[in-house]
């Protein structure tokens, strides 16, 4: 054992020299591997620590090693708790990243994934994350993407998936539709490309059906989710109460339905719009406006839906020849096509009320339409100013409801347009359904067959998985057309109903389908029985802890949401919610800017890890800052990190190799009293996800010890080696490979993750205390209790923020302070 020996002065620490060591004895003890079913023995109470799982478009870059810092460091402070903890790891092997980057190497998307997923795999060993590798799942396995495939079956089932004809995202580049979710200021998430507008039949999720209890179920987040993720999501389902109103059309037998958030301002409607790209355009065009109409559209289509809504463009449209009537004041008023107005939300068509509504009023203006004020807010005339008056008031020029309060006036009219049956109340959302076909090879293979005869066939059950064809196509995508529509042998199919000659679904799924469920699978990744093993999911779910980035929002966080809900409606899972705590880590950053290979600016993870080894590196990772801030790589330094960790070993190597001395009977009670109330604030640090702050307690610990073996009472005294074993366990949570190394040296087996978090003794904790008298020149104001060895400065500041002083002083200047610490502090004023 060379853990007892003395250490040369010329040793050094470097952890890059013992990855492979501890990766070899934590295989072999199975450190990280936890009981997963019900069923045998003793359970334990359980965290569930999952970190989003990663793509394999590469190697691990340095945004997964903050991410898997952080839930490392979770995952392994849960476990030295006692909590049987499963932390597990799994890829997102399916999507258009990997495949992109495979063409761009004349590779199939298969070889170029599964090689990265190797890679990744020893580097995450290499990095120390504590995985329980039993868990692993690839989702582009058959065994996995079979599961999708039933998932979207139960769904179908239900009417929960649908194909339809829709006006998607199309990314030319990407030569594939995306989601809502994908389309960031109108470009493609993945390339950056502008994205545009295609006619085309695709597959949805019908997760607005959901709206409602996604919004509502936000109660069970509140306090473990961060509320700009809650705020995020609620904006992005947007839910508007209001009416639907019925408007008649001259020439036109059926009535053209609008949705208002404002049915009080009815009165002040003086024109109709409809979105001009919604199929009502056209049709309520009359044949002498076709022409302009057409110009109209042409000029209209290249903007996005962004653009289209925001407030301080230019606004345009055309008259489209008819007139609506409006069923409060039977005025008759133009309908125009604009694109201020979008096909996709409410009716895509609105009654516009310039007066109070800024968007209408900027149109007005533009086309020389009549303003109506029909609430007096007390504001300036909208048609002088030009700015609309939007706030409460009471209706003015509104027939029998005037002199109304708006509010009260607008459930009045509703309920007489309910009497009259042209109107109700209504509820809308601005969530959509979930587009979730693609046009794309690398994905799961949507589980229906086209017949003449029956229509959508679902593939039955004991025919899945549906397998990517191996081969007899062109792997790459081209205009429009799915890449396994020219596998023909793959596509052409009897109908399962009618046995008939049919054609199989060419499309693939979105991968968000494959990570709206993976951590449901991860506690039996082998399970046969169904998507997942509802033993494990007992035991497991739904998750404690969650760990991923923000960009997930409104797409990844509200479809697992989403999927969870549906599935309990299946009878499948026991709860709503699936993850109990949200943490978003931020951005790593090169000089104030995202890491990306056009930049420039890319530090590449393996360098680091060369130069400094996986400890310093993950260390510095979490000493830049709270979890949630972004790391700029620019203002830190491993080498910092480098030093703190030789520190720590070297106290370690220190106290080793002085056991068995006799310890000196040296008083250490203060020294005791320091370790226990860092174990307190460190422990209180990490319930509080505070790991930045956490460290650097540990830091000030190894100051603190360092000066006890320095000058005393030195490194055989059993509280110093107690202090050190108490600062080794708990930096192996963020320093795994020195924190083993320290054990060892300190003479305990391994595993350091086998030992318990320390424990603070609240009776060091205590401090004599004494009570202290507050006095107002010289009266009685307050009684505190402060410690015996109180400062002087200290208790000033305590005793004049004591609260009876503060009212009593009610604001005079102080003139003076005596301060007799511990004892009496006495406040004069001025006279
Ligand atoms: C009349 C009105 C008067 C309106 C007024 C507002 C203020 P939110 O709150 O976001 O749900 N609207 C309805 N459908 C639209 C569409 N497809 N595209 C663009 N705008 C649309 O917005 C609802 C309001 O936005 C509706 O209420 C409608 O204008 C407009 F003083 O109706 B309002
Ligand atoms: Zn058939």
């Amino acid at each position: 054992m060379t853990s007892f020996d003395p250490v040369t002065s010329d040793e050094t620490f470097d952890s890059r020299a013992v990855i492979d060591k501890w990766i070899g004895v934590w295989d072999r003890l199975g450190t990280f591997a936890v009981d997963r079913l019900t069923g045998d023995g003793d359970q334990g109470e359980r965290r569930y620590v999952v970190s989003m799982f990663s793509y394999p478009s590469g190697d691990l870059h340095m945004g997964h090693a903050e991410v898997y810092s952080i839930s490392d460091a979770m995952a392994r402070y849960a476990r030295m708790r006692g909590f049987d903890t499963l932390f597990p790891v799994g890829w997102d092997s399916f999507g258009l990243p990997a495949e992109n980057a495979a063409f761009k190497r004349g590779m199939d998307p298969r070889d170029w994934t599964y090689a990265n997923i190797e890679t990744q795999a020893d580097s995450f060993r290499r990095l120390g994350v504590s995985f329980d590798w039993r868990t692993r799942l690839h989702t582009s396995d058959p065994e996995y993407y079979r599961w999708n495939q039933w998932l979207f079956l139960r769904l179908f089932e239900r009417g929960l998936a649908y194909r339809a004809d829709a006006t998607v995202n199309w990314c030319p580049n990407d030569q594939t539709v995306l989601a809502n979710e994908q389309v960031i200021a109108g470009r493609c998430e993945r390339c950056g490309a502008h994205v545009v507008k295609r006619a085309l039949t695709q597959w949805f999720f019908k997760i607005t059906d959901y709206a409602q209890r996604l919004l509502d179920d936000m109660a069970q987040l509140e306090d473990g989710w961060p509320s700009e993720i809650l705020t995020m999501q609620r904006n992005w389902i947007g839910r508007s109460e209001g009416a639907y109103i019925d408007f008649a059309i001259s020439e036109r037998d059926e009535p053209v339905r609008v949705f208002t958030t404002r049915p009080d301002t009815l009165f002040g409607a003086t024109f109709f719009v409809v979105a001009f790209d919604a199929p009502l355009a056209a049709e309520l065009c009359a044949p002498d406006r076709k022409e302009e109409f057409d110009a109209y559209v042409r000029q209209a289509s290249a903007a996005t839906d962004i653009e289209r809504l925001a407030t301080d463009r230019t606004k345009t449209g055309v008259f489209l020849g008819r007139y609506a009537i409006n069923p409060a004041s039977g005025e008759r008023i133009p309908v125009y096509a604009s694109d201020y107005v979008l096909a996709t939300y409410g009716t895509g068509a609105v009654m516009a009320v310039p007066a109070h509504d800024q968007r209408d009023l900027d149109f007005a203006r533009a086309l020389g339409i009549p303003v109506r004020t029909v609430v007096d807010t007390g504001g300036e005339d909208p048609e002088r100013t030009g700015i609309a008056t939007d706030g409460a008031g009471v209706l003015v020029a509104s027939g029998r409801f005037t002199g109304q309060p708006n509010t009260e006036a607008g459930a009045a009219i509703v309920a007489d347009l309910a009497e009259r049956g042209i109107g109700e109340h209504a509820v809308t959302y601005r969530l959509r359904d979930w587009l979730l076909s693609r046009q794309r090879y690398w994905g799961t293979p949507i589980p229906i067959i086209h017949c003449g005869d029956c229509g959508q066939v679902p593939v039955p059950d004991d025919q899945l998985p549906v397998r990517l064809p191996d081969s007899g196509y062109e792997l790459r995508p081209s205009s429009g057309r799915s890449p396994l529509a020219s596998a023909e042998e793959w596509v052409a199919v009897p109908c399962p109903r009618c046995g008939g000659p049919a054609r199989r679904d060419t499309d693939t799924m979105d991968t968000f389908v494959d990570s709206s469920w993976y951590f449901l699978r991860y506690p039996n990744p082998n399970f046969t029985g169904g998507p997942f093993d509802p033993a494990g999911i007992a035991r497991w779910l739904p998750i404690d802890e969650y760990i991923g980035g923000k960009e997930h929002a409104t797409g990844h966080l509200l479809y697992a949401r989403f999927l969870t809900k549906a599935l309990h409606d299946m009878g499948l899972l026991p709860f709503t919610e699936p993850m109990t705590r949200l943490t978003n880590q931020g951005q790593v950053l090169m000089d104030g800017k995202a890491m990306s290979k056009s930049l420039g600016n890319l530090v590449d993870l393996q360098d680091q890890i060369r130069q400094f080894g996986p400890d310093a590196v993950r260390v510095t990772m979490i000493f830049a800052g709270p979890p949630e801030d972004d790391v700029d790589w620019a203002d830190v330094s491993p080498q910092g990190a480098v030093k703190w960790l030789a520190r720590v070993w070297r106290l370690a190597c220190d106290i080793g190799s002085a056991a068995g001395a006799s310890a000196p009977a040296q008083a250490s009670a203060a020294v005791r009293r320091g370790v226990h109330e860092v174990i307190a604030k460190t422990t209180e640090l990490m319930e509080g996800k505070r790991l930045n702050v956490a460290i650097a307690q540990l830091m000030q610990l190894t100051n603190l010890l360092r000066k006890a073996v320095d000058t005393g009472p030195g490194p055989a005294d059993p509280v110093v080696r107690e202090g050190v074993e108490a600062l080794v366990r708990m930096m192996s949570c963020f320093a795994p490979f020195t924190a083993e190394e320290a054990w060892e040296r300190l003479g305990h087996a391994p595993s350091v993750s086998d030992a318990d978090w320390p424990t603070a003794d609240p009776a060091l904790l205590e401090r004599d205390t004494t009570t202290c008298i507050v006095q107002l020149d010289g009266k009685l104001r307050d009684r505190l209790q402060v410690p015996t060895d109180i400062g002087e400065t200290a208790l000033q500041e305590l005793a004049l923020a004591s609260e009876p002083l503060v009212n009593a002083l009610a604001g005079r200047a102080v003139a003076k302070v005596i301060v007799r610490a511990p004892k009496l502090v006495n406040i004069v004023t001025k006279r």
